[in-house]
Formats: structure tokens, sequence, C-alpha cells
């Protein structure tokens, strides 16, 4: 849901390697501005990734992740702080693992826990008012459009489409119940007892492709990849404590363009590895996003977008890569990638799209 807090920036750009930073460039601004990489460092650190292979056999929607499958599967990296570098290590600790078949993306989690808390039982409340763990979609990747899925310990489920990101005004959408989702939580302990000290809960869902797209479109297929993250709440005190798999920079998890990447391999489970595959030109996205974080505070000093001359922090190299059309109120970078014969194009609101080359 809505949870945006703005941080300073600048405290975390020492030591830094920045690609395209190098040497001169960093005064290459007129104005001597801070390279545009160093200055959005903390948006732009390049996301995990992780290769979701076939199950081999059904899985039990039990809660329990022992089938052989989830045994083989591998756990992602250890959740961090959603605010990234420099702030505390979780508590506790959280992993996740996901699979496929043709039918569903499966997400197993485990959430270390000594005590299992869980209050809600109406779906669609706002379930992050207790202990729970949150699932973030972004089947095509472009920023818009995606899903949100976050569950308690009672397998209450709060579950919405966004029509795009709250930064840019997006709306969510609570009427949308994914249709077909299975959801089962399974609790090593006592539930709402806190006299005792409880090991872990783990979450086991199967999402189904079809309430994952928005047109006929079968996106779940060996060879795609798409924006997945991961989210743990826990109210340790007030204000809440946000353990995610990727770090977004500050506390907002509606920045798609910070999740992570996540592959489908034809494999079965256990079997041959499959390389990860993204899916753009990560430097030419890189610098794309670094302009977009720029122009919002540039919109927010000046009341307007800036031209690609006025946008502080880049160099004669950057801006040789990109074009850009502003107005006062929106504006469109546009990046030719001929390797892949697209043009990459990001606008105001973050919506990211390829075009044919003409
Ligand atoms: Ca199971
Ligand atoms: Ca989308
Ligand atoms: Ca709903
Ligand atoms: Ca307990």
């Amino acid at each position: 849901m809505k949870r945006i807090e703005t941080l300073g920036l600048g405290l975390f750009c020492m030591a830094s390697v920045l690609t395209g930073c190098a040497g001169g460039e960093k005064q290459a601004n007129a104005e001597g501005a801070p390279c545009i990489f160093e200055k959005y460092e903390r948006y732009l650190v390049q996301p995990r990734s992780y290769v979701a292979y076939r199950t081999e056999g059904a899985l039990k929607i039990d809660g329990k992740l022992d089938e052989s499958s989830w045994q083989k599967a591998k756990d992602t990296e250890a959740f961090e702080d959603i605010s990234g570098a420099g702030f505390a290590e979780p508590k506790y600790k959280t992993t996740a693992k996901m699979l496929w078949d043709d039918d569903y993306l499966y997400v197993g989690a485990v959430l270390e826990e000594p005590n299992i808390d869980a209050k809600l039982t109406q779906r669609d409340t706002i379930i992050y008012y207790d202990n729970d763990f949150e699932v973030f979609i972004d089947p095509d990747s472009d920023g818009h459009n995606y899903f949100e899925i976050e569950v308690n310990a009672k397998n209450v489920l709060f579950d919405l489409m966004l029509d795009k990101p709250y930064r840019v005004g997006g709306d969510f959408f609570l009427q949308w119940d994914c249709p077909g989702i299975q959801s089962a939580i399974y609790i090593d302990g006592t539930l709402n007892n806190p006299k005792d000290t409880d090991k872990m809960w783990s979450v086991e869902m199967a999402i189904p492709r079809q309430a994952l797209t928005l047109s006929f479109n079968n996106l779940l297929k060996a060879g795609n990849t798409w924006r997945i993250n991961f989210s743990r709440v826990e109210w340790l005190k007030k204000p809440e404590e946000n353990w995610v798999w990727n770090a977004t920079g500050r506390i907002d998890m509606h920045m798609p363009d910070r999740w992570g990447y996540l592959h489908f391999s034809d494999n079965k489970v256990g079997t041959e590895e499959t390389a990860m595959v993204y899916p753009h030109d990560m430097d030419i996205y890189k610098l794309m996003w670094a302009m977009f974080y720029a122009q919002q505070d540039y919109k927010n000093e000046n009341g307007k977008f800036a031209s690609l001359n006025e946008l502080p922090g880049l160099s004669a190299e950057m801006k040789q890569k990109v074009s850009m059309e502003a107005t006062t109120n929106t504006y469109e970078i546009c990046a030719e990638v001929p390797a892949e014969g697209k043009v990459y194009v990001l606008n105001n609101e973050g919506y990211f799209k390829k075009e044919d080359k003409k």
C-alpha cells in the first residue's frame, strides 16, 4: 500500500564504483554538478535476479515447502532493509523461492519469527497493519499496471492492482481479487500466543498466470523475464520495519524499476541451470532511470521539467546516448539500442516501453 517517505540523498555516495562517472566526467557538467549516477546511486544499484525452474510433480498448497521441487529450488538472498546500504540488517531472516509450470507462478517464503501474530481476518483490510509477507509483480516490466498481494499469518489476503506508482499519481484497485489464487501458511510455533518462542512461518502461493495479464498475452513462459519484489512488514515498534528482497532505496515499494528480475527457465528444477537473462540493456536502462529521478528533483525545485541541457549531472557522453523532449509537465526520454534494433522510451510517469527502430 502507500508507504512513502523521502530520504536525504547524498550521504551514501562515497567509495562507489560508478559506470560512466570516471575521471573528468564527474565535473563534465557545466555547473560542476555531481555525476547523475553518483547523486542517485541508491536508486540505481543493479537489482537482484532469480531464475525460476519448472516444478517436478504437483505442489500441495499447504504452506509447507517440503515437496522435492521446493527443496531443489534455491533461496533468494536474505531480505534487507528497504532503504538499502547503510541501514540496519533485518533482525529476523527472510528468504523466498520461486517455481513455475504452465498454469502458475509459485512463491514460497520462510519468515523467521519468535512471536507469530496475526489479528486481521477480512480480505482486503490493510493487512500490513499485521506482520505480513508481500508480493509485487510487473510481468511486462513496463512500470505501470502491476499487482500486489499481501498475506498475514492467518492466510488473509490483501490483493490489488495499480495503474501506476503513487509517486506519479497512481490509483489502486482493491476490487481486484487475484482470480484462482491458492495460498496457505504453515506455522512452526503458536499463533497469537506471545508466551512461548516461535520459530518461523512459511507462505506457499500458487498465482495463476491468467490472473497476471491484462491481455491475451501469455507472459508466463520460458525465456521471459519479469519484475518482482517481496516485502515483509514487521512491527517491532513504530514505525514498522520493511524488509525486502530488493531494496528500493527509500520506504516505498512502488518503484517497479527497483524490483528484482525473475527469469523463467524451461528446465526442471534441480536439473541443468539456465543463465540469467536481463530483458534490456542495463547501462542504457540505468541512465534513463537516473534521468527520471533527476527530473523528479528538478521539477520539485523549478516547477517544470528540464531539457536535456538543463538536467544536472549528465556528461557529454551520456547526452549522446539519449534524446529527450520535455515540456513544463511532461517529458519522454528515448535511447536507441542498436543491438536490439529497438528504441527504449521512458516518460515522466515512469512508463517504460521498447519500440521498433524506424
Ligand atoms: Ca506444500
Ligand atoms: Ca505492467
Ligand atoms: Ca482485492
Ligand atoms: Ca507464539
